[in-house]
Formats: C-alpha cells, sequence, structure tokens
C-alpha cells in the first residue's frame, strides 16, 4: 500500500465550494449521509444558499478527520464498471455531538430551517411500544438535567437533544423548523414527534404549545448503500486524484430520497437534483425497508454462518440467494406499488463487487431491525395463510448468528438481553425470542415452530456449506 498521507491534503479552498450559509442542522453525520442528503444538497441548484451544520454521533472522529480539509471530502461513486469522483463541499461545519452548545446556537438563529437526522433505529431511545424509554438510565439522566438546566452542557441523548434546542429557538423567538428523520423506520416523522413530544412533557409542557405552532414534522424513505470508509479507499482517492483525504466516502451509483412534509422556512431545491417529493411516504419506506432491509438483514444473519464476509459474496451463493428470493416475493406480495424491477436492481446492487459492504455493519442492532423490516410481512403472511417460511428463517438465522458471533464480533444496543434468549435452550426458548421482537407473532405456534423448523435448517445448511470448503 502506498503512503497515501504523503500526498497534499484535500482543501476547500483548492477543491470546493465556498461554505454556504448554514440553514440545516443534520444529527448523526456518517458516511451515509456524506452519500446521500450532502450529496443531494451539493446538486441541488441553490446549493450556495443551503449549508448543513452537521453533528457527529458519538465519536468525534469525523470532527477530527474532516476539520483540517475544510470539512469537504471525496465521493467516490463506485459502479462495476469503476469509480468516479467527486469533492463534496455541502457540510459547512461539523461538530462533535456532544456539543450541545453549538447544536443549541444553531436551533437559535433564525436562518436554519430543517433539522434532519441519521442517528440510526436506536438513537430514538424507544420502548417496545415506540414510546420514550424513560426507564433508559440515559435517557432519566438527560430527562432531569434538562428540567433542572436548559443550559445544561452535556446530553447524551436524541430526544432531550432536540428538546434543549427546541427550548432556544423558542427563547430566541427565533421561528418555524421543519424536523425531517431520514433513519430506517417506519413513519419516521410521527415515530421521532412521538419521542420528542414525551421528552417535551418531561422537561417543560409548556414547550408543547410553542411546539405545536413552530414545528413541521416531515418524513421521508433514504436509500444509498454506503459501507465504511478503508484504507484502500484512501489510497484510491491518492492515486485518482492526487490529494490525501481522510476521510472520502465510497457508495453506490444508484439512490433515492422520498420526502413528505411542510418546509414553512423553504429547503434546497431537492427535487431538483432527483429526489420525490410526495404526500405520502408510506408506499415507498415499505417497499425499502421490507426489500431491501429486510433481506439485507436475513443476509447478514446467514452469510457469516457460511463464511462470507460481504453482501456482494453472499449473493453469489446460489442457496443464499434461493433464501433472498423467497424472502422478496413474501415481502413484495404486500406492497402497494410494484416490485419486479425494483427486485431485479437489487439483485444488481447487491451484486456490486466494487461496493464491499460488511455483514457484520448491517447485523448490528437486531433487537432494532427485525420488528420493522421482517415482522410486518410476517404476520400479515400469517394473517392471509401465506408462507411466512422466509420470516421464520430469518430470525432463526439471527438466533445462530447471536450464539456463535454473539461474543464474538456481534453488535446490538441490547446485546445482553438477546445473546442470553438465543443462548436459552429450554422448551419456550424460541417463543421467548420471538415474543421480545413481537408478542402477538409469539402467541402464533405456527410461526414460533416454523422458526424452530429453520433453526435446524439454516444450521444443517450452514454446516454443510462450511464442510464443502474445509
Ligand atoms: C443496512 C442499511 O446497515 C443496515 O442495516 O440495511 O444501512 C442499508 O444499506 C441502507 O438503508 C441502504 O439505503
Amino acid at each position: 500500500m502506498t503512503d497515501f498521507t504523503a500526498k497534499p491534503r484535500l482543501t476547500r479552498a483548492e477543491h470546493g465550494r465556498p461554505a454556504a450559509p448554514e440553514r440545516i442542522i443534520h444529527l448523526g453525520v456518517g458516511n451515509f449521509t456524506r452519500a446521500h442528503q450532502a450529496w443531494y444538497t451539493e446538486h441541488a441548484p441553490d446549493a450556495d444558499e443551503w449549508g448543513i451544520a452537521a453533528f457527529t454521533g458519538r465519536s468525534r472522529r469525523m470532527v477530527d478527520n474532516l476539520d483540517p480539509q475544510g470539512d469537504v471530502y471525496t465521493l467516490i461513486t463506485s459502479a462495476p464498471e469503476g469509480d468516479s469522483f467527486e469533492v463534496i463541499s455541502s457540510l459547512s461545519s461539523v461538530h462533535a455531538g456532544g456539543d450541545v452548545a453549538a447544536l443549541r446556537h444553531r436551533f437559535a438563529d433564525p436562518s436554519i430551517a430543517i433539522v434532519t437526522s441519521t442517528v440510526t433505529e436506536a438513537g430514538y431511545m424507544r420502548d417496545h411500544n415506540g414510546d420514550l424509554d424513560t426507564a433508559n438510565e440515559l435517557v432519566a439522566a438527560d430527562l432531569k438535567a434538562l428540567a433542572d438546566d436548559p443550559n445544561v452542557e452535556t446530553l447524551n441523548t436524541i430526544p432531550a437533544k432536540i428538546v434543549s434546542g427546541l427550548l432556544a429557538r423558542r427563547a430566541a423567538d427565533a421561528g418555524a423548523i421543519t424536523i425531517l428523520p431520514c433513519d430506517n423506520l417506519p413513519g419516521n416523522g410521527q415515530a421521532f414527534r412521538r419521542v420528542v413530544e414525551q421528552a417535551i412533557e418531561a422537561v417543560d409542557p409548556t414547550l408543547l404549545d410553542w411546539a405545536n405552532d413552530h414545528v413541521a414534522w416531515a418524513s421521508s424513505m433514504v436509500d444509498r448503500i454506503t459501507p465504511a470508509t478503508t484504507d484502500d479507499d484512501r489510497e484510491t482517492v491518492a492515486e485518482q486524484e492526487g490529494w490525501y483525504d481522510a476521510a472520502p466516502v465510497r457508495t453506490e451509483p444508484f439512490l433515492e430520497w422520498v420526502i413528505a412534509g411542510d418546509f414553512p422556512k423553504g429547503r434546497p431545491a431537492w427535487d431538483e437534483a432527483g429526489a420525490t417529493i410526495t404526500d405520502d411516504v408510506a408506499p415507498y419506506e415499505r417497499r425499502k425497508l421490507w426489500m431491501l432491509n429486510g433481506s439485507h438483514t436475513t443476509l447478514a444473519y446467514v452469510g457469516p454462518l457460511f463464511g462470507y464476509e460481504s453482501v456482494a459474496e453472499a449473493i453469489q451463493d446460489p442457496t443464499l440467494r434461493e433464501w433472498v428470493n423467497e424472502w422478496w416475493g413474501l415481502a413484495g406480495s404486500y406492497l402497494s406499488i410494484p416490485a419486479d424491477e425494483y427486485r431485479e436492481k437489487l439483485l444488481e446492487r447487491f451484486s456490486n463487487p466494487r461496493i464491499h459492504h460488511h455483514l457484520m455493519q448491517i447485523a448490528a442492532d437486531g433487537s432494532q431491525k427485525i420488528p420493522v423490516r421482517i415482522v410486518p410481512a410476517a404476520k400479515r403472511a400469517l394473517a392471509d395463510g401465506n408462507s411466512f417460511c422466509p420470516a421464520a428463517r430469518a430470525i432463526a438465522a439471527w438466533i445462530l448468528f447471536l450464539r456463535r458471533f454473539g461474543d464474538d464480533g456481534a453488535k446490538d444496543v441490547d446485546l445482553a438481553t438477546v445473546k442470553t434468549l438465543a443462548d436459552a435452550h429450554g422448551e419456550h426458548a424460541t417463543r421467548d425470542v420471538v415474543a421480545y421482537l413481537d408478542k402477538d407473532l409469539a402467541a402464533d405456534e405456527r410461526f414460533v415452530n416454523a422458526v424452530d423448523v429453520q433453526i435446524e435448517a439454516v444450521s444443517a445448511a450452514a454446516a454443510a456449506a462450511g464442510s464443502a470448503t474445509d
């Protein structure tokens, strides 16, 4: 590997556009946003009027990487036949997620029109009913701290950070604002609204009326497959573009953004960059969550059991491809918009050999992902008397995955609990795992039995695959 750090550093002055005035706050900046929302903003005709003030999640690595290069970075778009490169300049500033003062300062600025988020399913801090999880220690501590002091310096949870921002906006009389979540959750606008309003009630109920008048809750479906950055990506950029970029992003050519909601203070002309503006995101969101994310989740658990590392590898395996096809058959039959072409495109996207999307990355947080990606279609199939086997298989694979990788690489916000459930072998063990995901599903014996059958079937197939490659 060549020493890519020896190249001159990428800078905004030399290779980017001047920073646009900040009008959007983004929470949870990572590779996905940098390949998606930042791309749409960059390509909107009014890009020079819309800068993003981006806040990281827990780690401040992105600040350290982007600061020395003026917050610009290289986007590598990887088609099967080759890469293309582009400098993205739409992040005007990048801050550590813990910098609540900087966040509040921006919320209080009347020129800020929109708050977007990619904070993951777990970032909403919901309990099993979709309510704010006030039993969670971090949530409880944040609510108390904020109720005691609206200018508290440290907050760890997203709903509390939003409340803190809205308090500052009300105090500054800075006017209306749109909150537009970009997370893989059904009805993400309403889901977000529910936890934020519950946080408001706990902190300062007088803010509720103000929020009703001033906060527009939008929702959206987002899509672009974007793996984590590797040194290979840095090296490619150094070789092809001649500069050192500490944080390039590699992504696929495909991208989609479907948005519904009001923007009282305006928005970038994202539609002119290709985003779809609609009244109802639900049909698109269901297609994407069930077809793409549901099959990702299936592959993320079966793939490592078969010894595969990436989606592109796993989808080449005839057995796994058949399982994914069966899942698509089930999920696709419950969509209100066409799925056939979408399905063909997915196969092409998953097979892209230049995108090394690690299965272990997708496997993270199954406790949050399976209930929204797999369970709804399973329930529909059970109710209609259709085959629910592909859904039972995904859950069986999750159990086997947790048994095999629970102490060896699996990540989950609720790892201790789900690992204990998966490791149990008693009479009700499988039912308990299913009940953790969904109580109604667990009450249906046909489904629990099917998961048991699939545990045997998937482990036998994985063992056979293992011995075939020994
Ligand atoms: C993936 C998603 O990690 C995961 O859970 O399923 O990040 C997926 O790649 C994106 O939603 C694609 O738009």
